[in-house]
């Protein structure tokens, strides 16, 4: 089966930003409207958040920590929460803001949308385009974000005499003026303008310094009263660059007026049409090495709000699916490449002065999930900015495990920001000290994905080892008379951001050994152990390991409800507060983790269905990412049906008219979770332990998907995978091996065992899999 054009396309303008298409190469981001007589790009620019370089921790922290230990071992839990409220919550209480940076906007007199109109956004080349009325005939405006030459191009044709008068509208104050190269150039600062920002800093002093340009690549340019009119016959060609002061989470030195025009004058220097190759070439290179044929293309005709619209009145549209996987790549792709910041709450896009929860990095699901599709769905490189900022965040991170818990290595909780903050913020909920282990399971899967020696040693490594030292240092064992005594424990600790009633109906949230961090230090002692054999690390690592060990054969274990089967939360039975609670942390162990699975640990298995199921029973999945969360979760339950329930309940309950997951309000980490769900229904990867790998084929294929094709999917162990199918079984594979690593095969009951060279593909047909 052929895969659809990879398009989003309306036709009618943007209404409102959260119909608006968004472009981006990692740090510059536009949402393109569409309009056509006054046509806005709202702009972003990663690194301008509020703030300036700041340590939040709380320097004396420490002092307390055994009396909050001692209180919550004792079941005083009220108590321990009032302590760390006044002792342990980093100062100030909340972390910044990530910001926009304003609005570039096109006024053409005489443009308007007409009967012909369409605005759509190609995925595959990532381009824009919207066509349009002029006065004397169509007319149409590309527009796109350039990795390889750091530059938005806007470029307008039609017949007859073109005019377009452009202006910058930054968020914050500014001034314009005309700088070199005719160029329109705006430049300020950010500062607090007294809007009220929930769960976020109140800081004072001015932050981060930005500018933005736009110049005249084709055209006459003429720059009067803060506006750069451009005219021209044929076709006109704008260019845009903006930067901020932003040097590194330590330094806000950088010249961003100097980063602008130096942007604008090597981009200047290329026609159009060599700066569209160079972008075209750049993502196709990327979009291009997946392909999901699924679905009907004929409903790609089909305008994607009126698709959209048809699915939330109960329709089926595999096709629709299958689009929004494709957008979750693209997304990411434009929101997270080397050098930029990782993709935040809401990617690179963002237009609000007080954006949600401060569209920040919040470490206790929303991040991770963020890159939960990063290597399946071959972006291994949009992985990049993730490890540059928990390099960034083992050093801040190394602060706080200090002077909060009087630990080695590296710690996180539940958010960080541009100045890397490290320690709990936002209330006693946040103080959850485990976000450093859970992210370095990413460095470890990086390198299970691409097999690359060197990342383990020189980058994973450092990371994952630090976050287990920490976790060494950090785990107590539970005192005789308490719950799960004897046993290495967590405290404090937090089941994000769940609550619970004790026996005695008191109601709390604050605790020791919640079942998610058990789960997070058994994956982070296990991915250490097991990186140390890939590096022939045994006997310069015998220490670590056999504290590792024996840390791993103290962890209070996991526990399934006597009362009703399911996994336990918390180290007691507690009662929840909220049944249907959108957090499944205790479900870790299946997804993402693999300490759990329905072949290893069938009654674990069995107890985590049982858990979601109560969940859903109470209304759960209520969030995007939480239902996103479920798409994987059923995936490695081997139940498709349960898996694509949850994607189209995604697109029907929680998706913008222009694909972008919803919380409410836009939270991009649910089109992240939802591409990683359909990538892990197709295929699953695992470590085996003879040191080989495992795949397997379809694993979680629904009845609405029989028949299809996906290619390019990447697995664990170096393999790339193509499959085809048809009535649900597997008619042909194709496995790449790039590290000649040996690996089992699994489609259905059946499993064979190959071991290709480094460069060999296997062609798999039937008879070689059953
Ligand atoms: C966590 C979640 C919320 C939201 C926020 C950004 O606090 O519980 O639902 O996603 O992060």
């Amino acid at each position: 089966m052929t895969s659809a054009p990879l398009k989003l396309w309306y036709r009618q303008p943007a209404s409102e930003w959260d119909e608006a298409l968004p472009l981006g190469n990692g740090s510059l981001g536009a949402m393109v409207h569409g309009r056509p007589e006054n046509e806005r790009f709202a702009l972003n620019v990663d690194t301008l958040w509020m703030g300036v370089p700041h340590d939040y921790d709380a320097p004396e922290a420490v002092k307390s920590l055994p009396e909050i230990r001692a209180l919550l071992f004792a079941g005083k839990e009220s108590e321990a929460g009032e302590l760390a409220a006044r002792t342990f919550m980093g100062v100030p209480e909340c972390q910044t803001a990530y910001q926009p940076l304003g609005d570039l906007r096109l006024e053409e007199p005489g443009a308007a949308a007409g009967a012909d109109y369409v605005r759509q956004l190609d995925l595959s080349n990532g381009l824009s385009l919207t066509r349009y009325d002029g006065p004397d005939g169509p007319r149409e405006r590309e527009a796109f974000v350039s990795f390889p030459d750091q530059v938005l191009v806007i470029r307008l044709r039609g017949p007859g005499p073109l005019r377009v008068s452009a202006t910058l509208h930054p968020a914050f104050p500014h001034t314009v003026d005309e700088a070199p190269g005719s160029t329109l150039l705006a430049t300020g600062q950010w500062i607090n303008d007294g809007t009220e920002r929930p769960w976020t800093a109140d800081v004072r002093e001015p932050g981060l310094r930005f500018a933005a340009g736009i110049r005249v690549l084709e055209g006459k340019a003429l720059i009067s009263k803060g506006r750069l009119e451009v005219s021209g016959e044929g076709s006109l060609t704008l260019l845009l660059a903006a930067g901020t002061s932003f040097v590194s989470y330590r330094d806000i030195s950088g010249d961003p007026v100097a980063q602008v025009l130096s942007r604008l004058d090597a981009a200047a220097g290329r026609s159009f049409e060599d700066l569209r190759r160079r972008h075209v070439e750049d993502v196709t290179a990327f979009m291009g090495r997946v392909a999901l044929g699924i679905g009907d293309p004929a409903l790609a005709d089909v305008p994607t709000d009126e698709r959209l619209e048809r699915v939330k009145a109960g329709g089926t549209d595999a096709g629709l699916e299958a689009l929004h996987f494709q957008y979750g790549r693209y997304l990411l792709l434009s929101s997270s490449r080397p050098g930029t910041q990782p993709a935040n709450l809401q990617g690179i896009w963002n237009e609000d002065i007080a954006p949600a929860w401060g569209s920040k990095w919040t470490t206790n699901i929303n991040l991770q999930m963020n890159y939960w599709h990063a290597e399946t769905a071959n972006l291994s490189e949009c992985h990049a900015p993730l490890f540059d900022l928990l390099d960034d965040l083992r050093v801040t991170g190394a602060k706080t495990a200090q002077r909060y818990y009087g630990a080695r290595g590296w710690t996180l909780h539940h958010n960080a920001d541009l100045w890397r903050g490290t320690a709990p913020v936002d209330g006693v909920w946040g103080i959850w000290a485990m976000g450093a282990a859970w992210l370095a399971r990413h460095a470890w899967d990086h390198y299970l994905f691409t097999q690359n020696a060197d990342f383990l040693k020189n980058r994973a490594w450092p990371i994952m080892k630090e976050a287990a030292e920490f976790l060494l240092d950090f785990l107590i064992e539970a005192p005789a008379g308490s719950p799960g005594a004897g046993y290495l424990v967590t405290c404090p600790s937090h089941s994000p951001e769940n609550r619970f009633f004790k026996a005695n109906g008191t109601e709390g949230l604050f605790t020791y050994a919640a079942t998610m961090d058990l789960m997070i230090a058994h994956d982070s002692f296990t991915s250490c152990l097991a990186a140390i054999d890939a590096m022939g690390l045994a006997d310069s690592e015998q220490e670590f390991s056999n504290a590792a060990r024996s840390a791993l054969s103290r962890l209070a274990p996991l526990q399934i409800s006597p009362r009703d089967g399911r996994l336990q939360e918390w180290i007691e039975d507690y009662e929840d507060c909220e049944p249907g609670h959108r957090h499944v942390s205790h479900a870790y162990g299946l997804f993402p983790g693999d300490q759990i699975s329905t072949e290893t640990t069938p009654d674990l298995a069995a107890a985590i269905r049982r858990t979601l199921e109560v969940r859903l029973e109470n209304g759960g999945g209520g969030t995007g990412w939480s239902r996103a969360w479920l798409i994987s979760l059923f995936a490695r339950l081997g139940d498709g049906e349960g898996a694509r329930s949850h994607l189209h309940a995604l697109l029907a309950k929680c998706t913008l008219p222009n694909l972008f997951d919803t919380h409410p309000p836009f939270q991009i980490d649910g089109n992240f979770g939802a591409s990683a769900g359909v990538a892990e229904m197709l295929l699953q990867s695992r470590c085996r332990e003879d040191g080989g790998f495992e795949l397997l084929l379809l694993p979680a294929l629904p009845a609405a998907w029989a028949t299809g094709s996906v290619s390019g999917l990447r697995a664990r162990g170096g393999f790339e995978v193509a499959i085809a199918w048809a009535d649900g079984l597997v008619q042909s594979a194709s496995v790449l091996s790039c590290a000649g690593r040996s690996v089992l095969v699994r489609a259905g009951l059946s499993a064979k065992k190959f071991h290709p060279a480094a460069g060999e593909t296997l062609h798999l047909t039937p008879s070689d899999l059953f």
